[in-house]
């Protein structure tokens, strides 16, 4: 089989399982993983790595010649509370790697590419429960309006160019494996190691906070899925509303005292209480289902279960 893989950004919440899952898949010498920094022993030990900046071409360009690359998963991004911070740093990052992998593709250089878009294309002014596929879009953050702007170069360039770019707007994942960074949603990957190791846990949002969530097996499967499906299938090309739960930081609550009935939590909103009241609660993804098939399968209480199983591990 001709498929030959690089995951940029591989170090990442997101990569650091992708990785695993693609090299389970295929050939692990097949599929090489990339980021600014390296990667654990489990991802330096199982396959290629190569020490790789996003954001230049020339770079890559050269890994993708030199390991014959046909597909590509960018997943190096700064997220929406770190973006805040840098904005400059965020946009050149989000903007420059994506335009890198698109040139790439549209030189026939590589023929396919994974690009993650997110819930924060939505901004205030857009309806809030079982947000549609196609609605109002003002994002009010950087990051937001990176990805959102993500989307419109990518359907323009699989319009003009014929680039095969699929993409998917992630909610807020949560897994165990590998800490996120910088991101609004990062309070419900935390507070279940704060329940394990304190037994408390301070909140950046406040109780009433609903946002759409996703454990990170099913966000594995949705971009491998939207990758493996056949073109024709895969009709929208900026990006598809994907869902699989909503919840808040008082629902979490009450699923990690099932185990932990002592768990406590308390309330300091910050900076992130904003971006997280202009994103969506909830989200129509019934395109994702029609076209390609997507389905979730972890709930909140099955979520909980394999995050506490796995994370009391290490306490
Ligand atoms: C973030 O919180 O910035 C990300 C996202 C929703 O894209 N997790």
């Amino acid at each position: 089989m001709k498929k030959r893989i690089l995951i940029i950004g591989a170090c990442g919440q997101i990569g650091t399982e992708l990785v695993t899952r693609l090299r389970e898949l295929y050939e692990p010498h097949k599929v090489i993983a990339s980021d600014i920094r390296e990667g654990d022993e489990a991802m330096m030990e199982s396959g290629p790595f190569e020490i790789l900046d996003a954001t230049d071409y020339d770079a890559i360009e050269d890994i993708v010649i030199r390991h014959e690359i046909t597909e590509v998963y960018l997943m190096a991004a700064m997220l929406s509370a770190t973006a805040e911070r840098f904005p400059m740093k965020g946009w050149e990052l989000n903007m420059n790697s994506l335009f890198n992998v698109l040139n790439l593709a549209k030189e026939k250089k590589i023929d396919k590419i994974f690009w993650p878009s997110s819930i924060a294309v939505f901004g205030p002014s857009t309806p809030k429960n079982n947000t549609p596929q196609r609605t109002i879009m003002e994002p009010s953050t950087v990051y937001g309006i990176s990805k959102q702007t993500g989307e419109r170069w990518c359907e323009y360039y699989f319009k003009q160019y014929g680039v095969d770019v699929r993409s998917i707007r992630y909610p807020g994942l949560i897994s165990y494996k590998t800490l996120p960074g910088g991101g609004t949603t990062d309070y419900a990957v935390d507070i279940y190691h704060k329940a394990l190791k304190h037994g408390k846990y301070i909140s950046f949002l406040n109780a009433e906070t609903t946002l759409p969530m996703m454990f990170m097996d099913d966000a594995i499967n949705a971009t491998i899925g939207i990758m493996e499906a056949p073109s024709e299938k895969v009709k929208i090309r900026s990006s598809y509303n994907l869902a699989a739960m909503s919840f808040n930081p008082e629902g979490i609550t009450a699923s990690i005292q099932k185990y932990l009935p002592d768990f406590e939590i308390d309330y300091e909103p910050d900076f992130r209480q904003a971006i997280a009241d202009s994103w969506p609660q909830s989200i129509d993804d019934s395109e994702a289902r029609e076209d390609w098939g997507w389905h979730h399968q972890f709930t909140l209480a099955e979520m909980t279960k394999i995050m506490i199983e796995n994370l009391s591990q290490n306490f």
